[in-house]
């Protein structure tokens, strides 16, 4: 099953994507998404410029040696646009052994675990009032699962604030945005939050609340122990990750579970949170962590440490992307949760796709390989635009994490 083409196809219906469509001898081809948010064009590139000359001629069936190959063979390791790259093709050839064998991917990784893939949507506002609010339409579209987050009071805009109702979209066109930030005011108004929805909506959904890497370990304590009698399903990216060690701080003082890892790109950025059972979800994905040949070990890892999935899954991962971490969800055994943000019409329709949501649960469908497709055509009619994530600063100025 050799490989004779492979092409990049960078889109951008409601918010930019970068897909890889890799061909074999036989017809048959394979998608892979390769969408690093704000540096798409990056991976774009490397995809083109430097892997796909290597790519055409091998096996696709030979997974694990391509994998290795472009992994070790690189010398330069790991890295988001290294990994992204390394990703799209190791998806897109998961696609194709499906479809050479016309069975839906989740049948090659175990089989079925589970009836469905437990999600969560997002409810946000700019109040507490509205996320409540948001909350309650998400519990008649029945969800199980919800994300809750509002404004801080004071500050013009937050992060997770969406725009639409079922949407939300970071990133702008143009340079990037600067928002504001303030520990202090929000340390006091999350917890109402949860206090507020628990009152109104009692304990029968999970919530869940994302910090985004805004807190030290100290604060991230604190606000871990404020939750605690709400009960969160679990506080994500309390502080940015790269100490891994500072975790220890956080873990000592609360039994709020802690999910982490939307920005990991390899095992070893997480083996020391799961070896020493710092966390309780890994939130890494399929196409910022080189693919589900990786993801499956980090999952393995993690199951060993009584650490369960939570993947990544905001809109500016493609369909492509929730295809394969639905049917990575429904087979791996430690699966916890995946996020679910719904996209924009304009992709859902740039990219077909059988996966579908029913009460509280995503499934990713019976058709061979993923199941998502990706119309060309169409997706010619929306060009890239340059967008950003924004930059965020406290009240004095100083550069912070967004
Ligand atoms: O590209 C960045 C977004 O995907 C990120 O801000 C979303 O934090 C996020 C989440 O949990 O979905
Ligand atoms: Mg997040």
């Amino acid at each position: 099953m050799k490989i004779t083409d492979a092409k990049v196809i960078v889109c951008g219906p409601g918010r930019n994507f970068v897909t890889l469509k890799v061909t074999t001898e036989e017809g048959l081809y394979g998608l892979g998404d390769a969408t690093l948010n704000g540096r798409e064009l990056s991976v774009a590139s490397y995809l083109k410029d430097h892997l796909i000359p290597c790519l055409i001629g091998r096996d696709a069936r030979n997974i694990e040696d391509t994998w290795q190959y472009f992994y070790k063979g690189a010398y330069w390791r790991r890295g988001p646009v290294t990994m992204t790259a390394i990703a799209a093709i190791d998806t897109a050839l998961w696609d194709i052994l499906g479809k050479s064998v016309n069975r839906p991917l989740y049948q090659l990784l175990g089989g079925a675990s589970r009836e469905g893939v437990l999600c969560y949507g997002h409810a946000s506002g700019e109040t507490a009032e509205e996320t409540l609010a948001a909350l309650g339409d998400y519990l008649k579209q029945g969800y199980k699962a919800v994300r809750l987050q509002s404004g801080v009071p004071g500050l013009p805009k937050t992060y997770g604030v969406g725009r639409g109702k079922d949407h939300y979209e970071p990133a702008e066109k143009g340079l990037p945005p600067e928002a504001t930030w303030n520990t202090e005011a929000y340390l006091r108004s999350a917890p109402e939050l949860f206090k507020k929805a628990r009152e109104k909506y009692g304990w029968d959904v999970h919530l869940l609340h994302d910090v985004h890497h805004r807190l030290t370990p100290i604060e991230a304590a604190r606000l871990g122990k404020d939750l605690e009698p709400y009960r969160l399903f679990w506080m994500e990216d309390p502080v940015p990750a790269e100490l891994q060690e500072g975790f220890r701080l956080i873990r000592r003082h609360t039994t709020t579970p802690i999910a982490v890892g939307e920005v990991f790109n390899t095992i070893f950025d997480c083996q020391q949170l799961i070896q020493e059972q710092l966390i309780d979800y890994i939130r890494s994905t399929v196409v910022h962590a080189g693919g589900i040949t990786h993801l499956r070990k980090i999952a393995s890892l993690a199951e060993m440490y009584h650490v369960r999935t939570g993947c990544h899954g905001a809109t500016d991962l493609s369909p492509v992307a929730m295809g394969a971490a639905l049917h990575f969800g429904l087979s791996v055994h430690n699966f916890g949760i995946q996020e679910y943000m719904r996209h924009s019409k304009e992709t859902e329709k740039v990219f077909p796709h059988a996966y579908s949501f029913k009460d509280g649960y995503l499934h990713p469908g019976e058709k061979p390989g993923l199941g998502v497709d990706l119309d060309e055509a169409l997706a010619a009619k929306y060009p890239y635009e340059r967008a950003y994530l924004p930059v965020n600063r406290k009240l004095d100025g100083t550069l912070h994490s967004w």
